[in-house]
């Protein structure tokens, strides 16, 4: 047999680690209480709903979709659901994905318009589709068939941001710089294995129409693996979907490395790639199929919040910066 390198060995090691991690059963997942972990202030609320309808029996994935709904639906939360800034048309348009560790499969939504609760929209997607992914005229008329009403989503507010913007001889930056953006993702976990990741978005304000960010795109802005762990993105999603953030987490926690350290390994790696991303905006969480969790910003300047409810208690804590 020929000689292992150092780096093969350590990647046969890492190989085996995932393996390990792969083949452990569910039912070898620490048994705790629920944990939600949800990105930003608004995260909170989110948790707190999230965790009375799961403890009413609700499941697992109803309970991140309900509480996704909470800042879906609030319209002082001007970067997700009803209120979320529009894009550069005054067209609000709204991502959103769920996916479920236990059968890896996810439903998503892409540029869906006049639909105030994207995330439920994916929710069906899932349940009652084949499909994972339905963008723009399709998901809207899929969640119109689907007894979701249609509704005006810019409010006064947002109408009013939007009418600024425009007025601004200078708007056209808007190709090269994002702006207003802080996108509700949640992770969970029951407490004894089980783990979901949703996400729900207005992406970034004054898109290009049509403009899909990392939101709903599976193993970008949601990925679950009860196997291992789960996790979700928030930021500038142009730059993470590049990296394909969510699903590179969770194999780096496949691999042994804990929420925290994957969530960190995965900055380490963008900014290896191209030192410009030390400017990105780009924040993940992170969940294992033990409750542990973690959350990690590339810079201070713009650093992620993030909302914890465990063992009954919810907490706002700040994510550790890389830079
Ligand atoms: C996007 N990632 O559409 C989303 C925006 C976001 O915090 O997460 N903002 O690019």
């Amino acid at each position: 047999m020929e000689p292992l390198d150092r780096r093969d060995f350590i990647k046969s090691v890492a190989g085996t680690a995932a393996l390990a991690a792969m083949n452990t059963p569910r039912g070898a997942a620490a048994e705790s209480g629920p944990v939600f972990l949800s990105t930003w202030v608004h995260g909170k609320p989110a948790n707190e709903r999230a965790a009375e309808v799961f403890k009413a029996g609700g499941s697992l994935l109803d309970a991140v979709e309900k509480g996704i709904n909470v800042p879906e639906s609030d319209p002082n939360v001007i970067s997700v659901g009803y209120g979320g800034l529009p894009n550069a048309e005054g067209m609000v348009e709204l991502d959103a994905a769920i996916m479920d560790g236990t059968r890896h499969r996810a439903g998503s939504v892409c540029s869906l318009h006049d639909i105030k609760n994207p995330i439920s929209v994916a929710r069906l997607v899932l349940e009652k589709t084949r499909h994972t992914t339905l963008a723009g005229e399709g998901a809207f008329r899929f969640a119109l068939q689907m007894g979701f009403p249609a509704e005006q989503l810019l409010t006064p507010r947002s109408l009013q941001e939007w009418l600024k913007w425009k007025a601004d001889p200078k708007h056209e930056t808007f190709w090269l710089t994002p702006e207003h953006h802080d996108t509700i993702g949640m992770v969970a976990t029951d407490g004894k294995g089980h783990l979901v990741s949703g996400c729900s978005t207005s992406g970034l304000a004054w898109k290009i129409p049509g403009r899909v960010g990392d939101s709903p795109l599976v193993g970008c802005g949601v990925y679950a693996d009860d196997n291992v762990g789960a996790a979700s993105a928030t930021g500038d999603g142009d730059l993470m979907t590049d990296y394909c953030t969510s699903v590179s987490i969770v194999h780096a926690m496949a691999r042994g490395a804990s929420p925290q350290d994957a969530c960190l390994e995965l900055l380490q790696h963008m900014v290896k790639t191209d030192p410009k991303n030390k400017d990105g905006a780009c924040c993940v969480i992170a969940i294992n199929n033990r409750g542990e969790v973690g959350a990690a910003s590339m810079k201070s300047s713009y650093r992620l919040k993030y909302a914890l409810r465990r063992d009954g208690e919810s907490k706002l804590l700040d994510a550790v910066a890389l830079y």
